[in-house]
């Protein structure tokens, strides 16, 4: 064996056997580099004579030629190697669960809401929905409330400046509950009207027991011959249906509305067990006391002639009552505000699962 083939043979056993491609570069470094042992046996070249140089050049090459396949197959293997480990240590097995998602609830007053809607829906009601930004004149005016009524002064109401006054020259206004969207369903639409009107409204106050925005829903009907029987009825029904109780006992208790005539209060019997209030049973009966819920009445008949229609003709019942409010009686939450505060413990602890919703009109019982 020449030296060049012993060399080759100790380079060549070297590089195959260069444990990562550092190493491997090193090799290449000392071998093939400026400085490096083949590249120094290049350069004795120009030295020889001719016939020397005939003699050893082949040799020389074909020890160069070796040496760089021989980094090149290695190099190959180790890259190789290298990307069988990455994709080893990488691979993912497709039987293991998948990691738990942040799963989102729905609020209580999304719920109740919901529920609301499914409950009127089997008495005949359509749900209905209006602009939260009125006009004074939907929102006060046509209901009969004057120019000089508490509830348009500014500390009750959130006013746009006069700049943003509609073609009419009418304020504009965050509303102040959904009646309007009943005055609008009434001038759009002809009877009979049957619809709940829920939604967003907004009162400048803010206290343990009023959040400047709040959920309402009212409720609308005009037909011919309606009377407080019909109203009377309609709420038992509604409140029998969302407490989930037969014994629910109403009181109706004169008052005032500008826009109903006339217009009652609507208490309901309540017990209180420990700490909380139970909604059922006669408010007069031991251990029981009234409580009340919602406001109602018939239709004025000034409101209904606003809204072109003939009140010798139509007449209607209508009522109003705080979601929110609803919401807290019927699942126990005792801080109004903590309804708008957006902290997931508490959607977690009172919000209903996405898939365990309970069923609309049925509630958590059914
Ligand atoms: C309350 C009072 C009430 C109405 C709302 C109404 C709507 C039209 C015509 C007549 Cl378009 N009335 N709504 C009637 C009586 C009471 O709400 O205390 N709500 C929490």
């Amino acid at each position: 064996m020449s030296d060049y083939q012993a060399m080759q043979a100790q380079l060549v056993s070297e590089i195959a056997t260069a444990a990562d491609l550092g190493a491997l570069e090193a090799l290449r470094v000392a071998a093939l580099g400026k400085t490096g042992s083949v590249s120094a046996l290049l350069k004795t070249l120009g030295g020889m004579t001719p016939d020397e140089r005939q003699a050893k050049g082949p040799q020389i090459h074909a020890l160069r030629e070796a040496v760089t396949e021989a980094i090149a197959a290695r190099k190959a293997a180790l890259e190789a190697a290298a990307l069988d480990a990455k994709l080893a240590a990488e691979r993912l097995d497709m039987t293991l669960p998948a990691e738990a998602a942040p799963q989102g609830s729905v609020h209580p007053v999304s719920q109740v809401m919901d529920e609301l809607a499914e409950i009127f829906a089997d008495m005949g009601f359509a749900v209905a929905t209006g602009p939260e930004i009125e006009d004074d004149w939907h929102n006060f005016t046509a209901l009969n409330i004057p120019e000089t009524h508490p509830a348009r002064a500014m500390h009750d109401t959130f006013y746009f400046p006069s700049q943003m006054n509609d073609a009419e020259g009418r304020s504009m206004l965050l509303r102040t509950h959904t009646s309007p969207v009943q005055i609008r369903t009434m001038m759009r639409e002809a009877p009979p009207i049957r619809i709940i009107a829920p939604g967003r409204v907004y009162r400048s106050d803010s206290d343990a027991t009023h959040t400047p925005m709040f959920h309402q829903i009212e409720g609308l009907v005009i037909d011919r011959g309606i009377h407080l029987g019909h109203l009377k009825y309609t709420l038992e029904t509604f409140l029998k249906a969302y407490f989930e109780r037969d014994d629910i006992v109403l009181r109706l208790r004169p008052s005032y509305f500008p826009f109903t005539e006339p217009s009652a209060e609507v208490d309901v019997g309540y017990a209180q067990e420990k700490g909380r209030r139970i909604v059922g049973g006669d408010g007069d009966d031991a251990g029981h006391a009234w409580m009340e819920l919602l406001g109602s009445g018939m239709v004025h008949r000034r409101v209904i002639a606003n809204c072109g229609l003939d009140p010798d003709e139509w007449q209607g019942f209508a009522f109003g009552v705080g979601v929110d409010r609803l919401a807290m009686l019927k699942y126990g939450m005792d801080d109004l505000r903590a309804f708008f505060d957006g902290d997931l413990r508490w959607l977690a602890h009172y919000g209903f699962g996405a898939l365990s919703v309970p069923t609309l009109s049925g509630g958590i019982s059914a």
